[in-house]
């Protein structure tokens, strides 16, 4: 198969995640049910979920056949192509459950070996189908809402940011995030909480956060996120300049994000 550039990638990528995105909004607004709960109870999966991974998954298998695939609802399958497509066919499940429009479409296509430590994030696009807004960026290329490019807020300091965080599926862990929010809510300007790590680390890309943090994400949360982030200027690590993994995801501009990773650290997260 040809080589394509990143450009080509993001390209397929959006009218994929077009694709997806108006199917996924077109079943909610037929109506939606849960199918089952993976991790525990609360974390649930819908049959739009699966329905819209597969036809996600196929499309990219009709384009790209030799590309690997990681989803989170159908798994992963490496490719020959060296590229693997990270996709979250609908993040912030629970908002799409109850009918809340802050849900998206995440796509990105990486390089190497398909685990967040290791990987080459090339192209990403997270689409909210309701707001019908369209992020994307590729590597190097810089970040875009639709077609205006975007950058994060500069000169920030912690006790006028505006922050953005999540909880786990896991009771216990949620005690434990909600006493660090206790704990920080007095430091920062505020803090949103809006139930999707691709949309959150888009609010940052884009100036509608300060700053981003949250324990607990998969592979498939962050992919795009945080490329898009990335390209418009903030840092986006775990724990201590690491790469982001589960364990923990921060994304700000470099000079706030140490400010609120100390500050973290001193609370416990
Ligand atoms: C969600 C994340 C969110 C987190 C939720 C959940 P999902 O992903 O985007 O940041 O707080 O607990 O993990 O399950 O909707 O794909």
């Amino acid at each position: 198969m040809a080589s394509a550039s990143n450009a080509d990638l993001l390209e397929l990528a959006v009218h994929i995640a077009q694709e997806a995105g108006a199917l996924a909004r077109a079943r909610r607004e037929a109506g939606v049910q849960v199918a089952a709960s993976k991790s525990s109870a609360e974390d649930i999966v819908t049959h739009a979920d699966r329905e819209t991974e597969a036809l996600i998954r196929s499309m990219i298998s009709d384009a790209r056949p030799s590309d690997g695939f990681s989803g989170e609802e159908s798994g992963a399958d490496a490719g020959s192509s060296g590229l693997t497509w990270v996709v979250d066919p609908i993040d912030g499940t629970v908002n799409y459950l109850y009918g809340i429009a802050e849900y998206a479409v995440s796509i990105a296509v990486v390089e190497g070996e398909p685990a967040p430590l290791q990987w080459t994030a090339l192209a990403g696009v997270v689409f909210s189908p309701v707001a019908d807004e369209l992020f994307t960026a590729t590597l190097g290329g810089g970040a875009r809402l639709g077609s205006s490019s975007i950058q994060v807020n500069r000169g920030v300091t912690l006790d006028k940011a505006l922050v953005g965080t999540g909880f786990s599926y896991s009771s216990e862990s949620r005690a434990r995030q909600g006493a660090v929010v206790a704990g920080l809510i007095s430091q920062v300007r505020d803090i949103r909480r809006r139930g999707s790590a691709a949309l959150d680390l888009c609010g940052v890309a884009s100036g509608r956060l300060d700053a981003y943090y949250e324990r607990g994400l998969q592979p498939w949360d962050h992919a795009a996120g945080a490329l898009i982030a990335r390209e418009a200027g903030a840092s986006v690590t775990g724990l201590n300049g690491s790469r982001p993994t589960a364990e923990f995801t921060l994304a700000a501009e470099p000079a706030l994000a140490v400010k609120l990773e100390q500050t973290l650290g001193e609370l416990g997260v």
